[in-house]
């Protein structure tokens, strides 16, 4: 299948591009360092940053433009999964298969190992943006990957999530926590990419929106997955304790209704991707197969 091809490369691409970033991170630390490479490298499905460099390649620039800010989104997606992870947060054991980082590393170690890729993010991209002929392009990019991950991003997504614990959300509450704990880091993934191929701002917003619908799709699609008994996003059990405490999108609406926002939303990426034909076929194919996973 030719779109899977074209995915193992993206892929190769940033796990490339991320070795070379980290690897010149020389620390006298070397324990913080060790556990930031154990959970960049646990086996993360590259997604965010695949979606940068798809779009910027859909808009017909060198996908490695974007590799920069799209190395970057990894590093904070990593480092929301491992601070998620702690006692504090959900205080799972597991994630992706593997124990998760304050098991093997400590407490301590692990909140320095996400802080550490977070601010590794913005060295890497600072760095490559004050290269470039135009930065504003470049500072656009960096714009929205920290407007997403900020308060009012992924941060204020988690939070309402937090203090919601345990009780039952109303409809307006979950809509804020999956738009913001999950989209916003996918709608900026979308975005940032289109402003590395050189688009206006209606343009960059056009790919924001469709990205915060991507993101709405996958949550649902993750929580069906839990519901189903399939392993989740989390490499939890599925069912487990810990996320039967989270309202969910299955739970208020119920699994058919659940399915049927999924398909609509889905209908919807693949409806704004049409008028690109071809050169969209990797992000439909993509997009198909998410929403089809099984795991
Ligand atoms: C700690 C500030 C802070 C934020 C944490 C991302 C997050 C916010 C929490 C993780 C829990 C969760 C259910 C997030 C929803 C988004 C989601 C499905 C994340 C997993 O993304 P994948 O499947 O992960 O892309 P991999 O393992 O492939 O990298």
């Amino acid at each position: 299948m030719q779109w899977k091809n074209k995915m193992n490369e993206y892929m190769l691409m940033v796990n490339d591009a991320l070795e070379t970033y980290i690897g010149e991170h020389q620390s006298v630390n070397e324990e913080v360092f060790e556990a930031m490479k154990y959970s960049l490298f646990a086996g993360g499905k590259r997604l965010r940053p695949v979606f940068s460099l798809a779009v910027c390649e859909l808009l017909g620039k060198e996908p490695k433009q974007a590799i920069p800010y799209a190395c970057a989104l990894e590093m904070i997606h990593t480092y929301s999964l491992v601070h998620d992870d702690l006692p504090a947060m959900d205080n799972d054991e597991m994630r992706r298969g593997k124990p998760t980082n304050h098991i093997i590393y400590g407490e301590g170690i692990a909140i320095l190992a996400g802080d550490g890729l977070l601010n590794k993010a913005y060295e890497i991209m600072i760095d490559h943006t004050l290269k470039l002929e135009n930065p504003s392009f470049g500072l656009k990019a960096m714009k929205s990957i920290a407007d997403a991950s900020g308060t009012n991003g992924m941060i204020g997504g988690q939070t309402a999530d937090l203090l919601n614990e345990g009780k039952k959300v109303d409809e307006r509450t979950l809509a804020y926590i999956h738009h913001n704990k999950t989209g916003a880091l996918i709608a900026a993934a979308l975005k940032a990419g289109s402003y590395m191929a050189e688009v206006d701002d209606d343009e960059a917003e056009g790919w924001e929106r469709i990205g915060y619908a991507l993101g709405l799709a996958f949550q649902i699609q993750d929580d069906l997955l839990d519901i189903e008994g399939n392993t989740s996003e989390m490499g939890k059990p599925a069912g487990s304790d810990e996320r039967n405490k989270k309202m969910t999108y299955p739970a208020l609406y119920g699994i058919e209704a659940s399915r049927e926002r999924m398909d609509e939303l889905t209908k919807e990426v693949q409806m704004f991707l049409k008028p690109y034909g071809e050169k969209s076929n990797f992000l439909v194919m993509l997009t198909s197969a998410l929403m089809n996973r099984r795991s």
